[in-house]
């Protein structure tokens, strides 16, 4: 049985559908006034907007973002192609034997050769390892490394150094720090590990958005434990996050936040996530500023599916 506290929580999120599903799709759904994501004022000389890397999430090469998903039932790994318009091509499966991996992730062009790739953790040994795409499917896995079965949540796509190499980010789940990991534009060497943040094992559904409020450094959403509030996180381009900004709460409801770049075709990052409870998939459309617009039911049976 639902309490009052969670029905209130799941009231929350599907009114921000609901607004969506009228049309009314002008009305922005946070709560943070944009002045909240105001860009600092000090003179500095404004980064280049990049948003996201060339192909960061584009897996079958026509230029368009896609998702990739494990079919839990299967261990199937498929790519669903975007069609640039919040939909999908033909899906395709690119391999099997995924269920032995307990974490997938899109890996933005980790290896620098504008193609997406994929970065997985095998459950038996907590082995990470690199899946370099090829522009349809993914060439042979190259080992990370091992020890990553302490991390309760490792994200990449993205170059938070500002060198110019997509970077990994990771949650120690036992102590909470917040590991980044410098990429090297080879996919499976890394710069010594630099520790940029304390006490983000209180978070969850930690999604390497990109960047989101275009200012260009890359930027990440999550959802803190206590009242399933969601926070963004500006990048500012120097290792550490900027201190969150709350969007609002009630994100109990959502499994499965997975970064997807531009999914519309509008040039703003948007993201995705399931609600399990309704088994939709929802596409939470970026708007430029680090927030977002409500968010479509893009799709139904994503409860099978693990989204990369
Ligand atoms: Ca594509
Ligand atoms: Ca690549
Ligand atoms: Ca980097
Ligand atoms: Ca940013």
């Amino acid at each position: 049985m639902e309490d009052s506290t969670i029905r209130g929580r799941l009231a929350g999120f599907r009114r921000r559908l609901l607004v969506w599903s009228t049309g009314i799709v002008s009305v922005a759904v946070l709560i943070v006034p944009n002045a909240a994501f105001a860009r600092s004022d000090d003179g500095a000389e404004a980064a280049s907007p990049q948003q996201v890397p060339s192909g960061a999430y584009d897996y079958n090469g026509d230029g368009l973002a896609d998702i990739v998903a494990r079919r839990n039932s299967t261990g199937a790994l498929e790519v669903w192609p975007g069609n640039g318009n919040s939909g999908f091509g033909t899906r395709y499966t690119v391999g099997f034997g995924w269920n032995a991996m307990n974490l997938i992730e899109t890996a933005g062009d980790l290896n620098g050769d504008g193609l997406a790739d994929l970065i997985a953790r095998e459950a038996s040994t907590g082995r990470l390892y690199f899946y370099p795409g090829n522009g349809s499917t993914f060439s042979p896995f190259q080992s990370i490394g091992r020890g990553w079965e302490v991390m309760s949540a490792i994200v990449s796509g993205h170059d938070y150094t500002a060198d110019g190499n997509v970077d990994i980010i990771a949650v120690e789940a036992g102590t909470g720090t917040l590991w980044l990991y410098p990429g090297t534009g080879t996919g499976v060497t890394f710069a010594p590990r630099l520790n940029i943040g304390s006490s983000w094992n209180q978070l969850h559904e930690l999604t390497a958005v990109g960047d989101t409020n275009e200012d260009g450094h890359p930027d990440v959403v999550a959802v803190r434990n206590v009242a399933d509030c969601m926070y963004f996180y500006a990048g500012p381009g120097s290792e550490k996050f900027k201190p969150g900004v709350l969007f609002d709460c009630g994100w109990d409801v959502l499994e499965g936040a997975a970064a997807v770049g531009d999914f519309t075709g509008d040039g703003h990052l948007d993201w995705v996530g399931k609600d399990p409870d309704h088994n939709h998939l929802y596409l939470f459309h970026g708007d430029g500023t680090g927030s977002f617009f409500s968010s479509p039911v893009i799709d139904y049976g994503w409860n099978s599916m693990t989204i990369a």
